[in-house]
């Protein structure tokens, strides 16, 4: 990872005999990131954060009926996302990919919107599930909520772009439940056969739901099943948000040159119940998690931005202040939106018609 320049080429003041000094690029200086980049991502790792703690209290109120908690899988999720090119590649997510739908676009707004079931929530105006993220404008492609569908769409859109020679790639990214379903096999063995353009990212955060990785899987390592397919897998610390970046883009630079799929797997945690609808303490002991969150991929990242002194703690408190703000009014702003008209329920649910609210005038 580190870069070393200038071996052997004495530095003012460097002794004569066995030295050679090197001077040595930032992990972030090799990859191309410039401390503008650093902070973009970081800012987004906040961003999902406090939208992630805000709409659990939404939901505390009684306002958000349903809430899918991000806590913890900012590294990985904004890490990954980040890698990708917006406007360019197409973003087939899962239902806890906050981070992922904000780096390709997704203003808190709209996610608001999304959370309060709105007229104007870009994922489907009210309809699906909320967190089942969707965006014509962004080319965040909608996704069901049995697990792991998601993967033979990506698969499929990658095969798309091949055939119509486009430069772009496929993020496709899940849990590591969706792994043991027939759609993810058939996703990942169509992807490698025909070598196409899509990154598959496992967000491994020992849990599905309730089920321990141990009872779901006899294997340790997701990214070891990538072998079975003839691909590469890669296993990555997910609470470290260049590592993420860094896997990710070696394997669009591979989809890009035709050398076909990766899978990588992030090894991260979810610090908080699966769903608004669950109790964890039921199924993991509250040290598990107290012992996770001492790797926090927010906190590991400002250390990054300390040590590395592109902030300092003033500029990183402005940041939170600035991002709690810019929350507080999405929230305020998606609360007063416009309700989905009822005339409208049965669009795009179900053959295009429309209802009466009047049932005599049915
Ligand atoms: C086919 C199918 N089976 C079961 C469910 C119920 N279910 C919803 S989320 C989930 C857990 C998925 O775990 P994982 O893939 O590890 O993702 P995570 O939620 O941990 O991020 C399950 C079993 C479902 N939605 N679809
Ligand atoms: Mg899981």
């Amino acid at each position: 990872m580190f870069g070393s320049v200038g071996m052997g080429t004495l530095a003012t003041g460097a002794r004569k005999v066995d030295v050679s000094t090197q001077v040595t690029q930032a992990p972030h200086e090799t990859l191309g990131l410039t401390p503008d980049h650093l902070l973009r991502m970081h800012r987004s790792m906040v961003t999902a954060r406090l939208i992630d703690e805000a709409s659990l209290r939404q939901n505390r109120m009684g306002r958000a009926p349903f809430v899918v908690p991000v806590s913890g899988h900012e590294g990985c999720q904004i890490g990954t996302a980040a890698a990708l090119v917006p406007g360019v590649d197409v973003w087939v997510p899962y239902y806890r990919d906050l981070g992922v739908v904000l780096v390709a676009g997704l203003t808190p707004y709209e996610v608001f919107l999304g959370v309060f079931s709105k007229a104007d929530d870009p994922s489907s105006g009210g309809r699906q599930m909320p967190s089942h993220w969707g965006a014509r404008r962004l080319g965040i492609v909608s996704h069901s909520s049995p697990i792991a569908t998601q993967v033979p769409h990506a698969a499929g859109i990658a095969y798309a772009m091949r055939y119509l020679d486009e430069q772009a790639v496929v993020g496709c990214w899940f849990g590591e439940g969706a792994t043991s379903e027939g759609d993810w096999h058939e996703g990942l063995n169509f992807a490698a056969i025909h070598k196409l353009p899509v990154l598959f990212v496992c967000e491994n955060n020992e849990y599905a739901i309730s089920v321990r990785q141990d009872k779901q899987m006899a294997v340790r390592d997701v990214a070891s099943r990538a072998d079975g397919y003839g691909m590469p897998g890669a296993i990555v610390d997910g609470s470290d948000v260049l590592a993420c970046y860094a896997a990710m883009r070696t394997a669009r630079e591979r989809a890009i040159a035709g050398e076909g799929p990766t899978l990588i797997e992030c090894k991260t945690y979810r610090y908080l119940p699966h769903t608004s609808d669950d109790d964890d303490k039921s199924y993991r002991p509250r040290s598990e998690v107290d012992e996770h969150r001492h790797s926090d991929p927010i906190d590991r990242s400002a250390a990054y931005l300390l040590a590395h002194g592109v902030a300092d703690d003033a500029a990183l408190e402005a940041m939170r202040d600035e991002v709690t703000a810019e929350v507080e009014a999405a929230i305020t702003a998606a609360w007063d939106a416009p309700d989905p008209d009822p005339a409208t329920a049965m669009r795009h649910v179900f053959a295009d018609q429309s209802i009466s609210p009047d049932p005599a005038a049915q």
